[in-house]
């Protein structure tokens, strides 16, 4: 079967974590990524957080699955010209470095559109135009600044970041997607276009329904949030909400059997309406189906804590995925809180290829995450990441057709480095 994107070649300027979680993506889709890289160090993470000495971290391995990659110094004379050979060769160029550095390196968009009219140019920021666009930014500014941080956490404590990388892996995603969307224009248009992601913006767009809250305060207090029930009244903006149900539907962690020493022996139990009645018979309160105070969604909104607390004495009979058996057989919304190690261990989530296991010459076997967006008709193939340089000189052959010498004399140069080995931190 062939690959969706197939033929289509990636210019992969990115590094870190925002633009190569979007540049493997488009490698899983079947795009040809080629990945340049610093010669002698290449991309940071490939040194971050190592767990086996002087091989590529976890942190690099698990970001840059299905790519190439080149060294070279996009600072030197010759260095310079194999960029715009490959700036002229491929059709989009991704980049995340900080504000002003791409420009820095003679690559402004007018430059590029100029030498490649058909290329697209995508890159991310950690803000978009105004105050903050020349800073710098990572993964827990993106969250803070992009009204995640805010709105997570409990109401008495201080703001808190998620392990989610919403700001890192969430900004790549849009940027994929704004990337397909500008190479299906350019089929009308034959033209390439830029293509911008803040990370900011894409943090904001992942907190939406808080944005909406804040907009429901104007209209009275938020009647789901725990808080509301607790008679403790709303401030100016909209509070943490500790684990309440982000919707309509009231919402809690609750514990389960087991929670004294296991850590997520928790389970999330959602009070939909629509199944009222079997939660009211599983737990033994019967009446509560019929109570004025406690039989329609309105009148449970002020009782939330007494009633989490009564499901709760339930859930804690049971382990959390016993009382997901009894529960899903009545179509109560409930979810397990994974661990990790159970994660690791799902058999569907590896028959799916959700998770999967990587071969790779210098560190052996490794788990990781496979492609979540699944199509029938293009399947995704996990590869393990690049070496440093590993392809160096097939792309300057094959893909820039670059005779012999050449390529000997742009080696010797210093401006590519062929396959190196890789400095520990
Ligand atoms: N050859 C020669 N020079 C190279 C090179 C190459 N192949 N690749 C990169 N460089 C140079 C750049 O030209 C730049 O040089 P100048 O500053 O002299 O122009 C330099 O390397 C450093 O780039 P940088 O400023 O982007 O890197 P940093 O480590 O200082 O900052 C980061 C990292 C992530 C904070 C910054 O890149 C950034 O804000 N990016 C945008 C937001 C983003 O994507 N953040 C997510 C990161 S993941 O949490």
């Amino acid at each position: 079967m062939s690959k969706a994107l197939e033929g289509v070649k990636i210019l992969d300027f990115t590094h870190v974590q925002s633009g190569p979680t979007s540049t493997q993506l488009l490698a899983w889709f079947g795009a040809d990524v080629i990945k340049v890289e610093r010669p002698g160090a290449g991309d940071a993470t490939r040194a971050q957080l190592q767990d086996v000495p002087d091989v590529d971290s976890l942190y690099f391995t698990m970001l840059n699955h299905n790519k190439r990659s080149i060294t070279l110094d996009s600072k030197t004379a010759k260095g310079k010209d194999v960029l715009w050979r490959l700036v002229k060769e491929c059709d989009v160029l991704v980049e995340n470095f900080a504000p002003g550095a791409l420009a820095r390196m003679g690559l402004t968009w007018e430059k590029i559109h100029e030498a490649n009219p058909r290329m697209i140019l995508a890159s991310v920021k950690g803000f978009g135009p105004g105050r903050y666009e020349d800073c710098k930014v990572y993964e827990n500014v993106a969250q803070c600044a992009g009204g995640s941080a805010s709105t997570t956490g409990f109401r008495d404590g201080i703001p808190m970041v998620t392990g989610a990388q919403i700001g890192d892996s969430g900004t790549g995603l849009h940027l994929a997607l704004g990337i397909v969307t500008a190479l299906f224009h350019r089929t009308v248009t034959g033209l390439g276009q830029k293509v911008d992601c803040a990370m900011q913006d894409s943090v904001l767009n992942l907190c939406r329904v808080k944005l909406r809250d804040q907009q429901r305060l104007d209209h009275g207090p938020l009647t789901e949030y725990s808080q509301f029930g607790e008679g403790i009244p709303f401030g100016d903006s909209t509070p943490r909400a500790g684990n309440d149900s982000g919707g309509g539907q009231p919402g809690r962690i609750l514990k389960c059997k087991g929670w004294e020493h296991d850590p997520n022996a928790y389970l999330y139990f959602i009070t939909q309406a629509a199944v009222w009645a079997p939660i009211c018979d599983i737990i033994g309160e019967p009446d509560w189906k019929t109570d004025p105070g406690y039989a329609t969604p309105k009148a449970r909104l002020p009782h939330l804590n007494e009633i989490f607390t009564r499901i709760e004495a339930w859930t804690m009979k049971h382990d959390k995925f016993e009382a997901m058996d009894i529960l899903n057989a009545y179509d109560i919304p409930c979810g397990p809180i994974l661990s990790m190690k159970e994660i690791a261990a799902d058999e569907s989530l590896r028959k799916t290829g959700t998770i999967v296991e990587v071969e790779h010459p210098t560190r052996g076997t490794y788990l990781t995450v496979g492609n979540p967006i699944k199509l029938s008709a293009s399947p995704s193939e996990v590869t393990r990441s690049p070496l440093l340089g590993e392809h160096t000189d097939e792309i300057l052959r094959s893909v820039l057709k670059y005779t012999d010498a050449e390529v000997d004399e742009i080696a010797n140069s210093g401006a590519v480095g062929r396959i190196e080995k890789i400095a520990a931190e």
